[in-house]
């Protein structure tokens, strides 16, 4: 026993070796060491972003030495762990969440001080490595954050894109503007590159066949014909109060041959670098697609790539623990975030069948015990298919097992198929249609021993409507996981004056860990007193964005008594921002028509919108474009003076959010019933004391559920109702059946008020033909309800106990929560928390 154990506070000194001593003194020898030995700066060209680097390497030397210790561990103890498959991660920034989570805020403050540096300036150093587009890639890195909190053995494993998420600015027009994310042109210093860990990839190529002289059966082998080398990136991932660190291991893709020499030496410089530029290329971008297939060969390659890697990585070990390959399902639970990575079925499949020479039982059996997949939307635009072609050509032996487990699982759907054929053809895996196609998200049902949704209604919606046929044939695999956030990041770290509140009124800051003990606020809802604290944090939090807003748009505006009301999030149809701003165009009428008198009786309100469209939807383009016109015009119009402002946020990422959800008084979720799958910054939201105005779609009825529906404004028809809707508008057009305030206010729009006449033809002739997202039969419940918001602002009393009374009842919206039900109900993972060692004496 190298650990000698014993229960003691949860101290992050005890474990480490005596060089990284913590005390402010120790931590300035860190810092001083990495600035003259890593950067390498001296002493006198200290600046700011140098001592972010430094500072950063410091926490780095420690996280390493911690995941050491966890992996040692782990591996002893040969406990079962999550293994998270994400082609996105949308961390956000390091270093402030990991000196949290480390306790070191007091003592990395005093170091920097001395060096003439306030902590927080430091973290503003750092750029936010967008290596996601949304909802997906955040939660995935909010479970890595509860994984680690709550002592879980798992790995995550993902993609190193050389340039992220683009980044957004608005031009002259309104337009949105997209420029290249290089995130990495500077060190990133919590990524540790692993050149030890190179594994081959193969693309292409021709299958083998050959009997096995032991069994005489037939076996394949697949022989690819390129191939590139994966490279392990790792980030090291700190619980908070933990000693456990996990690893995010991200794989970028390097060639084989650098250089071809015979090229250079011909002179051919360009082809000599040709393989190197090509292998690059399948990790070079992050696809700016959110809620859509982008259905491009390399994304293909891309999705492969990151499969084939990882399960390579596994099998390594799990050998590396000498235990077999039969072991498999009992060393690691495999989840496939959403279909993504869905090739990992057929992978592990052909590893088991062409390598390790199991039978076709064996080897199914240990797939579907080893995999399950989360699905995240059910947008049909969003289902990947890819062709048979496109597979067979770059992944033949794949092609082949995708066929062979069609055909066995087709088998079995005939035995119980009684309309001839017509089941059958539904849940082939395998579709006919403009083109022959694999449907991923089938593939993914059929190879997973469990398959999950991520809030109630959207589990329900898979198992009765979209995959109703699955449901009915696999009646124990579906099963709901509603998603969560995490506490450290989205309340503790982001808003420290209401963290500090909670913790002193609690008497304990167990809610960071265990956020079920935010429901002991409620006693305080209606104490005066108490509202009074938080209300004022609320408008110091304000006060930041104000500055933010001045400082970055130029635009002036109020604070007291005025409502921040946000919408934030990828902009697309169905989460209807056009509905937002079309509201907003209608205020704006409504105040101008305003007598003098009138005026003084406006609830005052900033509406602010923030998000990015892939760019290549430009429906969604030109919802930005008609926000920013409307925007402008209302904001320039001295008849509205500060009573109305709408403020669109350039470059929407994880780091402003951390500014909008403190300083928000009602959050906008307001989706088309059934299109959003969960949404988790509502949850964020209601977590920092912010009202949700939202439709009775994914989360928000949760939230409902668990706040209380009398502190949500709600809104709006069951998605069991939306069919009919859509129908009416088939059969009678939208615009007979649109309310006279929205015509009126399309037909300011067509006569050019914000802009030349045809610009938004197209978003118009959608909500006048078919409004597929039924904003025209919203539109008055909506507003109604937006007027419901801005008459309960006036009154702070009940507004201010709906805000506490919604954050008390936010304990369920933990992603911790969420951790633990996938550990029990689809990973059968246990937490393993790394014992305490006494350290050595520490050195001065
Ligand atoms: C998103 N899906 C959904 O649109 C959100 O409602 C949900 O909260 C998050 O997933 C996380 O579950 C996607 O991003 C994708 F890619 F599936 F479309």
């Amino acid at each position: 026993q190298k650990y000698k154990i014993e229960k003691k506070p949860l101290l992050v000194e005890n474990l480490l070796s005596p060089y990284l001593g913590s005390d402010f003194k120790n931590l300035q020898k860190q810092i001083v060491y990495h600035l003259e030995h890593t950067l390498p700066r001296n002493t006198k060209t200290f600046q700011s972003f140098g001592t972010y680097l430094a500072t950063s390497y410091t926490i780095r030397d420690r996280l390493l030495q911690l995941s050491h210790d966890t992996q040692k561990y782990y591996n002893e103890k040969k406990v079962k762990q999550a293994c998270y498959i994400s082609i996105e991660y949308l961390m956000g920034r390091f270093l402030r969440n990991a000196v949290l989570n480390l306790n070191l805020e007091e003592k990395y403050e005093q170091a920097l001080a001395g060096f003439g540096y306030a902590l927080e300036d430091i973290y503003d150093e750092e750029q936010d490595p967008a290596l996601g587009n949304g909802g997906l890639g955040r939660l995935a890195a909010c479970f890595l954050d509860t994984l680690a909190t709550h002592n879980y053995p798992a790995w995550g494993y993902g993609l190193r894109y050389n340039y992220g998420l683009f980044r957004q600015s608005i031009g002259s027009e309104g337009e949105q503007v997209e420029k290249t994310d290089v995130w990495l042109q500077f060190p990133y210093p919590f990524m540790v590159e692993n050149h030890f860990l190179r594994i081959p990839i193969g693309f292409y190529g021709s299958i083998e066949t050959y009997v096995d002289e032991k069994t005489k059966g037939t076996r394949f082998k697949w022989h690819p014909s390129e191939y590139v080398i994966a490279q392990a990136n790792d980030i090291l991932i700190p619980g908070y109060g933990t000693d456990n660190t996990n690893t995010l291991r991200l794989w970028s893709c390097r060639p084989i041959e650098e250089l071809d020499f015979d090229k250079f030496s011909l002179g051919d410089f360009k082809g000599a670098s040709e393989n190197r530029l090509n292998a690059e290329n399948i990790t070079n971008v992050l696809y700016p697609n959110d809620n859509e297939v982008a259905g491009k060969e390399l994304r293909f390659k891309q999705q492969y790539f990151l499969v084939a890697a990882t399960l390579h990585d596994i099998i390594r070990r799990l050998k590396e623990q000498k235990r077999t390959i039969y072991e498999l399902p009992d060393f690691a639970a495999v989840q496939l975030n959403d279909t993504h990575p869905t090739l990992a079925i057929p992978e592990l499949l052909r590893i088991l069948l062409d390598e390790e020479m199991l039978t076709w039982e064996e080897a199914w059996d240990i797939t579907q015990r080893t995999f399950s997949y989360t699905n995240h939307t059910i947008l049909p635009e969003a289902l990947e298919r890819w062709p048979v072609k496109l597979i067979s050509h770059l992944l033949p032996r794949h092609m082949q097992l995708i066929e062979a487990i069609n055909w066995k699982f087709l088998e079995k759907v005939r035995k119980i198929d009684k309309n001839n054929g017509e089941l059958t053809k539904k849940m082939s895996l395998i579709e006919n249609s403009w083109d022959t196609l694999v449907r991923m998200a089938w593939l993914a049902i059929v190879g997973s021993h469990k398959v999950n949704g991520v809030s109630g209604i959207h589990t329900n919606i898979l198992k009765n409507i979209v995959f109703q046929d699955f449901h009915s044939f696999y009646p124990n695999k579906f099963v709901n996981v509603t998603n969560g956030v995490t506490p450290r990041r989205w309340l503790h770290a982001c808003n420290p004056k209401l963290s500090e509140l909670i913790t002193s009124t609690l008497k304990s800051n167990d809610w960071i860990y265990d956020l079920a003990h935010l429901s002991k606020l409620r006693e305080y809802a209606e104490n005066e007193d108490f509202q009074l604290k938080w209300a004022a944090i609320k408008t110091f939090n304000k006060r930041k964005l104000q500055a933010y807003v001045k400082k970055e748009l130029k635009i002036d505006i109020g604070c007291d008594g005025v409502i921040y009301d946000i919408q934030i999030k990828r902009i697309h149809e169905y989460k209807r921002q056009l509905m937002n701003v079309l509201a907003s165009i209608h205020f704006y009428l409504k105040i101008k028509k305003m007598s003098k008198e009138e005026k003084t009786k406006v609830q005052k309100r900033v509406s602010f919108i923030a998000g990015k469209a892939a760019p290549g939807y430009l429906v969604a383009k030109k919802i930005i474009k008609l926000i920013n016109r409307v925007s402008n015009v209302i904001n320039n119009d001295p008849e509205i003076g500060d009573l109305f402002k709408v403020v669109y946020l350039p470059n929407y990422s994880v780091t402003l959010a951390e500014l909008l959800i403190p300083a928000t008084d009602v959050s906008e979720h307001i989706s088309t019933p059934g299109c959003e799958a969960s949404g988790t910054s509502n949850m964020k939201f209601v977590l920092n004391g912010g009202l949700i105005l939202g439709t009775l779609d994914g989360a928000n009825l949760e939230i409902m559920e668990n706040s209380g529906e009398e502190n949500v404004f709600a809104f709006g028809i069951t998605s069991k109702e939306v069919p009919q809707v859509k129908q009416r508008n088939i059969e009678q057009g939208a615009w007979n059946l649109m309310p006279e305030e929205l015509q009126s206010i399309l037909g300011i729009i067509e006569e050019g008020k914000f802009g030349e006449a045809d610009e938004f033809r197209g978003l118009l002739e959608e909500l006048k033909g078919v409004d597929r997202y039924i904003t025209g039969h919203d539109f008055i419940p909506y507003i109604k309800e937006l007027e419901n918001v801005m008459s309960t602002y006036q009154k702070p009393h009940k507004w201010w106990k709906m805000s506490i009374l919604g954050c008390a009842g936010s304990g369920w919206l933990s992603s911790d929560r969420t951790i633990k039900e996938y550990a029990e109900k689809i990973w059968g993972i246990k937490p393993c928390p790394l014992p305490k060692i006494e350290s050595d004496k520490e050195l001065g």
